[in-house]
């Protein structure tokens, strides 16, 4: 069927790789193509021929307030009346930076960047460059972003797409990256005695959501703690998903265990493009123009117009109650999702950690990156369908998390239940 959207996703393969900005969007998984999306409002999003959508996705995590929250639009055109970027400090970025040393436990200094990417890069380069050392620990099926150090056994798109492994990452940059199984301590142990005194940095997702949404198992994220003192390892929790999600604090917060630094991003920049890295004052001290000079820049960085949206969507989620609200509605999701599947007769897994979780399509549980990569993608690709068809917008990929904010109203969480009943009926006849 001929529509705006396959019109403009036609056009655009012609000059954009896939015609997306990211992979990520690419329908190619689920089948078909993607739907261009022309207006957000609240928990909806509505696409080029007018359908409009319960949105799921948000975009990739940070509208945790909604789409075009009427305060935060407020704000940004106002501070972008006075301009959008002067490439020098100002005031709002050490208010940003002040906010954000509060709300996370273990940061007590904080740079800003412009992606979560970035944030991470940069973090595993201060790592090194704090410790001298070069190797770093990572965890299959979690990503981290597009720097090339990540880019083995990776989740979200690269594994959606069939390649965890980049081309183009050098043989030299991956014998730097060990990996690992998440949730298994003795793995890492096991590396870090292998490779003693070489390990500048573990980097985990201390939730991971980029192969779906699988909770650390009790005792692996203090473990991870544990072994990282001991042996002198700067210990990165990638909070890009996590950060402000899951808990004010983040996961660091939720789970009581506090990394050496932290990475943040989505929900940090309220819908703008802001990530941030920082942590411990010590080694937040070797990074340019500080210390051992770990160099790190970015034209754009703090920008007033990122920093508004970010400071006043952190703001809101500081009022007392909110995560309470987002719990509340995220239980009633999957507790609807569970009594679905029950009456159906059907053994598939949900994961959730507050306002994240996945819906696996294997009737084993989902702990590690074999099991998620178990799943039924193709049968997940069908619900997907249904579930659009039904009005439901859903990640286009069975290795992504659902995102429910503070928008996603009673009415809003019951459609999709219903939806869900009949869109895994649909499937399994
Ligand atoms: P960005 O560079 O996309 O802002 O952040 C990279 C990143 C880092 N760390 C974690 C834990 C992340 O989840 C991400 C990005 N998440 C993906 C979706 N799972 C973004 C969507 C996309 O790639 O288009």
């Amino acid at each position: 069927m001929s529509t705006r959207s396959k019109a403009l996703f036609d056009a655009a393969q012609q000059v954009i790789p896939g015609g997306v900005n990211s992979p990520a969007r690419a329908f190619g998984p689920v089948g078909g193509d993607p739907l261009f999306i022309v207006k957000g409002e609240g928990a909806r999003i509505v696409d080029a021929d007018g359908a409009s959508y319960i949105d799921f996705v948000g975009s990739w995590g940070p509208l945790i307030l909604g789409h075009a929250h009427p305060e935060i639009v407020a704000a940004v055109n106002e501070a972008a009346a006075e301009g959008t970027s002067f490439g020098a400090p100002t005031e709002i970025e050490v208010k940003m930076a002040q906010l954000v040393t509060e709300i996370v436990p273990s940061v007590e200094m904080v740079r800003m960047v412009n992606s979560g990417t970035e944030a991470t890069m940069s973090a595993i380069r201060l790592a090194r460059g704090h410790t001298g050392r070069n190797k770093i620990v990572k965890f299959e099926g979690c990503w981290h972003g597009h720097a090339d150090s990540f880019l083995i056994q990776a989740g979200s798109s690269a594994l959606t797409m069939g390649a965890p492994s980049s081309p183009g990452v050098t043989p030299g940059t991956a014998a730097d990256s060990i990996t690992v199984p998440f949730n298994d301590l003795e793995a890492v142990e096991k590396a870090v005695v292998e490779n003693r005194d070489e390990i500048a940095a573990v980097i985990v997702e201390p939730i991971a959501g980029n192969m779906g949404v699988i909770p650390p198992v009790p005792g692996f994220l203090q473990g991870l703690r544990d072994v990282t003192t001991e042996m002198g390892i700067v210990l990165i929790f990638d909070e890009v998903i996590t950060g402000f999600r899951v808990s004010c604090g983040g996961a660091q917060e939720f789970y009581g265990v506090t990394p050496d630094l932290t990475t943040l991003g989505k929900i940090i920049g309220g819908g703008l493009p802001v990530g941030a890295f920082g942590g411990r004052r010590e080694i937040m001290s070797d990074i340019s123009p500080l210390g051992k000079m770990v160099s790190q820049a970015g034209t754009l960085s703090g920008n007033p117009l990122a920093m508004t949206a970010g400071y006043e969507t952190l703001k809101r989620l500081q009022e007392p109650g909110v995560y309470d609200v987002l719990e509340t509605k995220a239980q009633a999701l999957e507790t609807g999702i569970m009594e679905n599947l029950k009456a159906l007769g059907l053994k598939y897994q949900t994961n959730r950690v507050g306002s994240i979780m996945t819906l696996f399509f294997t009737e084993s549980p989902v702990t590690s990156f074999d099991a998620a990569n178990a799943c039924d993608q193709d049968l997940f690709a069908r619900y997907f369908r249904e579930m659009l068809n039904r009005g439901i917008y859903l990640a286009p990929s069975q290795f992504e998390a659902a995102f429910v904010s503070l928008a996603h109203s009673d009415a809003d969480i019951d459609a999709t239940i219903k939806a869900n009943y009949e869109a895994l009926k649909a499937c399994i006849i």
